[in-house]
């Protein structure tokens, strides 16, 4: 199989870590294709039709996105436990994704406005409305915060590469301040080989 993506990005940590806990490094390569917003990269929108990373191209030749797409069918591909069976648990843990995963979206958004969109024409408006989003998830999970260290589990991952790409391109934010219990956990999360492996500061 061949991951395409670039290992700064949170959605691509994420599957790589996915991978790492699923003991399937041997079987997939790296390919980093150029993937921007507005520099569009004509031979990968060929393969991908959104153009964004990660995506997945199975050994069949079919390709599959976006992350937790691909976190799904690895997880199955390789028998894992990565994501909780049973109706109720299944989706709240898929919740607990998803807030996670929608902030990194947020903070994504944030490093394209801020750092891609020319300067006269950042809206602050917009910059507020997406902090917004990233320091409220961030609330929730101080007032929800994983119950253990296992980082065997898909919803701790999203969050662990969210804090992660926060301390990669928010350091400003200092989200520790605010967040004190989700500090704790991440900093026990942080220090697990795989983390440091992964780390975008690597
Ligand atoms: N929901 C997607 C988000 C992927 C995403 O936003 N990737 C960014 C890089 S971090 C990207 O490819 N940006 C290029 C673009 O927006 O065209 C996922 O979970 O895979």
């Amino acid at each position: 199989m061949i991951l395409y993506g670039s290992p700064p990005s949170p959605f691509v940590r994420k599957v790589s870590i996915v991978i790492g806990q699923l003991n399937l490094s041997q079987k997939v390569k790296l390919e980093s294709p150029k993937a921007h917003p507005t520099e569009i990269n004509q031979d990968y929108y060929a393969l991908v039709p959104l153009g964004k990373i990660p995506a997945l191209k199975l050994e069949s030749g079919q390709f599959i996105h976006d992350s937790l797409v691909i976190c799904d069918y690895l997880n199955e591909f390789a028998n894992g436990d990565l994501i909780t069976k049973g109706l109720l648990p299944r989706v709240e843990m898929l919740t607990r994704h998803s807030i996670a995963s929608g902030a990194a979206d947020a903070a994504v958004s944030l490093r394209y406005e801020t750092a891609v969109r020319p300067e006269a024409l950042q809206w602050s408006q917009w910059i507020d409305g997406q902090w917004h989003k990233v320091t409220t998830a961030i609330k929730w999970f101080e007032e929800n915060v994983p119950e253990h260290s296992d980082l065997m589990q898909l919803d701790n991952i999203a969050l662990a590469c969210l804090l992660g790409y926060l301390d990669f391109r928010f350091s400003d934010l200092n989200w520790r301040q605010h967040a004190p219990q989700l500090a704790v956990w991440f900093n026990t999360i942080n220090e697990l080989s795989i983390m440091k492996n992964t780390s975008p500061n690597a």
